[in-house]
C-alpha cells in the first residue's frame, strides 16, 4: 500500500495525494547536481507554528514594527522577551512535519541539498536536515547586547519579564534578525552562493515579502534553475516560477519524491 510506505518514510501524518507537476521537474531532479530549498514560515505551519501574513498569522496579531526590531526592544525589553519566549513554548511542544522530513529525505536521494530559512524555529535542523542556512537566525539562541556573551535557551531564566546578562547586567535578546539590521554576512553571502549554483530551487512556503531572502528565487532563475513554487496562494514568484504547485508542503514535497521515486524506477526498466 502506497500510503504505509508513505508513512515509513515521512512521518504517520502524511497524506497520500497525487500531485500534479510538469514531468519536465523529474529530468531536471534526475539531472541535478545541486537541489536548493528555500523555506518561510508555511512549511511549519502543518505542524502548528502560525505564519506571519496567514489568517491567524502573527502579524494579524501584532505589528512587526512593534516587536520585530531594535527600537522595540529597547523601548520595552520586556513586551519582546516575553513575545519570544511565548513562541519558544508554541514551538517546544511542536514536531516536525512531513513537509520537513521531505526534505530530510532528499538528502539520501539527491547529490546535494541545501535548505536556505527565513524560519527560526529550528524544525529542519530537529528533522534532521543537515544543511540548514538559516538566515534570520535561531530564537534558542541569545546573546548580551552589551558583552556579545551568548546564552542558550535553557540558560535563560524561565521568568518573565527580560533576561540579565550575568557577567555585565545588559539585556538579553533573541540571536535573530530584527528589520533593519543586517542578515549575518556568512549565511547571507553562502545563501546567494547556493541559489547560483542551484540546478532545482522548491521556493516553499515564503510569500517573499521579505528581502533580502525574497531576492533569491530571483537570482537562481538567473542561473538557469528550474524554480517551483509550492504555496497554497499566490506570490510574486509564481510569477518567475517554472511551475507552481497550490497544495501544503506537508502534502506536497513528500508525494512529490515519492512521485520522483516512481518515475525513476519506471525509466529505469
Ligand atoms: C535588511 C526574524 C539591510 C525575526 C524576520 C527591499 C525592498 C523593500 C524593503 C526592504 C528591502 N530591503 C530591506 C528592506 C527592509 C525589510 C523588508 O524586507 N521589509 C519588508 C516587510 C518590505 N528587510 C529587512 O529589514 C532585513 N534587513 O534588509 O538589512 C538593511 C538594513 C537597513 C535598511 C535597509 C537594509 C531583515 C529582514 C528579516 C526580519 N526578520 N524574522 C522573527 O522571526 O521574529 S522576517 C520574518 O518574516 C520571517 O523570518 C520571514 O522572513 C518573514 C515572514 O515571511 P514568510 O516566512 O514568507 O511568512 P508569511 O506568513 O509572510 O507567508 C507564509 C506563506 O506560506 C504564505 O504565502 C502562505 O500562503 C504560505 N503557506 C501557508 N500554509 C502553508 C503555506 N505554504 C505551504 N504549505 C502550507 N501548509
Ligand atoms: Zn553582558
Amino acid at each position: 500500500m502506497i500510503l504505509d510506505k508513505l508513512k515509513q518514510l515521512f512521518g504517520a501524518e502524511v497524506e497520500y495525494q497525487e500531485i500534479v507537476v510538469d514531468p519536465l521537474l523529474y529530468e531536471k531532479l534526475a539531472q541535478a547536481n545541486h537541489i536548493v530549498a528555500l523555506t518561510g514560515a508555511g512549511i511549519s505551519a502543518e505542524s502548528g507554528i502560525s505564519t506571519f501574513r496567514g489568517e491567524e498569522g502573527l502579524w494579524k496579531k501584532f505589528k512587526p514594527q512593534e516587536l520585530a526590531n531594535l527600537k522595540a526592544f529597547m523601548n520595552n525589553p520586556s513586551r519582546v522577551s516575553d513575545w519570544y519566549r511565548h513562541r519558544r513554548d508554541i514551538i517546544d511542544n511542536v514536531k516536525p512535519n512531513p513537509g520537513h522530513n521531505a526534505l530530510v529525505k532528499m538528502e539520501s536521494e539527491f547529490k546535494h541539498v541545501t535548505v536556505i530559512t527565513q524560519n527560526v524555529d529550528g524544525l529542519h535542523q530537529r528533522a534532521g536536515s543537515t544543511n540548514v542556512i538559516e538566515l534570520h537566525g535561531n530564537i534558542y539562541r541569545n546573546y548580551c547586547i552589551n558583552c556579545g556573551k551568548r546564552y542558550d535557551f535553557d540558560q535563560l531564566p524561565k521568568k518573565k519579564g527580560i533576561p540579565i546578562c550575568e557577567e555585565c547586567g545588559g539585556y538579553i535578546r533573541p540571536d535573530v534578525v530584527w528589520f533593519g539590521e543586517s542578515l549575518p554576512p556568512a549565511a547571507f553571502n553562502e545563501a546567494e552562493r547556493s541559489a547560483a549554483s542551484a540546478d532545482v530551487m522548491f521556493s516553499i512556503g515564503t510569500s517573499a515579502a521579505v528581502y533580502p531572502a525574497a531576492g533569491l528565487p530571483r537570482t537562481a532563475k538567473a542561473h538557469n534553475a528550474y524554480l517551483v513554487e509550492i504555496n497554497p496562494e499566490h506570490t510574486d514568484i509564481s510569477l518567475i516560477a517554472d511551475d507552481t504547485v497550490r497544495e501544503p508542503s506537508g502534502v506536497a514535497l513528500p508525494n512529490i519524491l515519492h512521485q520522483y521515486q516512481e518515475w525513476k524506477n519506471s525509466s529505469e526498466n
